[in-house]
């Protein structure tokens, strides 16, 4: 047995020293280290060996196995055939990063605001969660208007006497400009805004609104469409047309529904994006400027509206849904 381990090894490392490629030191493994190799086969003989040797000759073999592998680990390194085990192919094609991306409406939001700010519009913000006096009465909607509603606003808990919501529109933004600037004024302002809406291809019950406001002595009409129509062309291109429909809001009068024509899917059409009139006197005398000497104009347009028609969405609601395989198509 003893004579078999000496034959062994020496036999197994001539011919280790001779394998100088990767095929052929992966076949000296399988012949040698493998699980039918030689050493295997050695070390099952160990069954048969006098019990009074068994000890030596396992202490042995132990020798012979870690000497063998220690031998086969140098050769492979010395052969440079990490390959055996490894296989790396620097031909393959990698996994490309994925790159992340701004939302679609986060997207719309900032180009339709970088426009405004070209044509000189200041960015203001108001909160969402409102009292009803930005919400309402400074907006010329008195107690009792149908507007006030408990079934058509997100009305929160009362606390210490004063009622919240979450704001219905952004024309609370206007109050709050005017509140603390004084005109002539021009600021627009963009966010969230809440109502109770029920949920279908052009409904939510949050979305998103853009408010522009313009305060100074002799605005008229006039100055509003043209306002509208050098944002409809600068964002929408050069053909873009705006028409406006008499409406009725409390907080503006005249007032107008705001159309736009614009390209949907390859075809210019009107498209309905919001209101906008003259600012109601009333309004001005809320926050304490003189209708006699100022006047005004301001709009409120949808921003999922813009953003469905300029990128072809069918459904509001997919806007909201979080699938990555929507939204990475923008
Ligand atoms: C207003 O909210 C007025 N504050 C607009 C305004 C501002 C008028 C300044 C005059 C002066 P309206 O309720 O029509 O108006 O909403 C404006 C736009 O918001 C709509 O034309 C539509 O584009 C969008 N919108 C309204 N409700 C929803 C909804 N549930 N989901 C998505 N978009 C909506």
């Amino acid at each position: 047995m003893l004579a078999a381990i000496e034959s062994l090894q020496v036999g197994a490392l001539q011919s280790l020293a001779a394998a100088s490629d990767a095929a052929a030191l992966e076949a000296w493994r399988v012949v040698h280290l493998g699980s039918n190799g030689s050493l295997k086969a050695l070390m099952l003989r160990l069954k048969e060996a006098d019990k009074a040797e068994k000890p030596a000759l396992g202490k042995r073999l132990n020798e012979l196995k870690s000497g063998m592998e220690a031998a086969f680990e140098m050769r492979r390194v010395a052969v440079g055939s990490a390959k055996v085990e490894c296989p790396l192919d620097l031909t393959e094609p990698g996994t490309a990063p994925v790159d992340g991306r701004r939302h679609v409406l986060t997207r719309t939001i900032d180009e339709i605001t970088e426009v405004f700010a070209r044509m000189g519009f200041s960015v203001v913000e108001g909160p969402e969660v409102e009292d009803e006096w930005h919400n309402f009465t400074a907006l010329n909607i008195p107690e009792g208007h149908p507007a006030r509603e408990r079934t058509d606003n997100y009305y929160m808990a009362q606390q210490a006497g004063t009622r919240r919501l979450l704001r219905t529109q952004t024309s609370t933004v206007q109050i709050r400009a005017m509140e603390v600037m004084k005109p002539p004024l021009k600021v627009c302002a963009v966010g969230r805004v809440y109502r109770p809406d029920t949920h279908d291809a052009t409904h939510y019950s949050m979305f998103h609104q853009i408010e522009g406001l313009f305060v100074d002595r002799d605005v008229t009409m006039v100055d509003l469409k043209t306002t509208l129509l050098q944002f409809a062309r600068a964002y929408f291109g050069a053909e873009a047309e705006v028409r406006m429909r008499p409406s009725f809001f409390p907080f503006t009068e005249p007032s107008a529904e705001v159309d736009m024509k614009m390209p949907v899917k390859g075809e210019w059409k009107w498209v309905e994006l919001g209101g906008c009139g003259m600012v109601d006197p009333n309004v001005f005398k809320a926050v304490g400027i003189d209708p006699e000497q100022w006047s005004g104009f301001a709009f409120g347009l949808g921003v999922e509206r813009i953003a469905m028609r300029k990128y072809g969405i069918a459904d509001i609601r997919w806007l909201f849904e979080n699938d990555l395989r929507f939204l990475r198509q923008f």
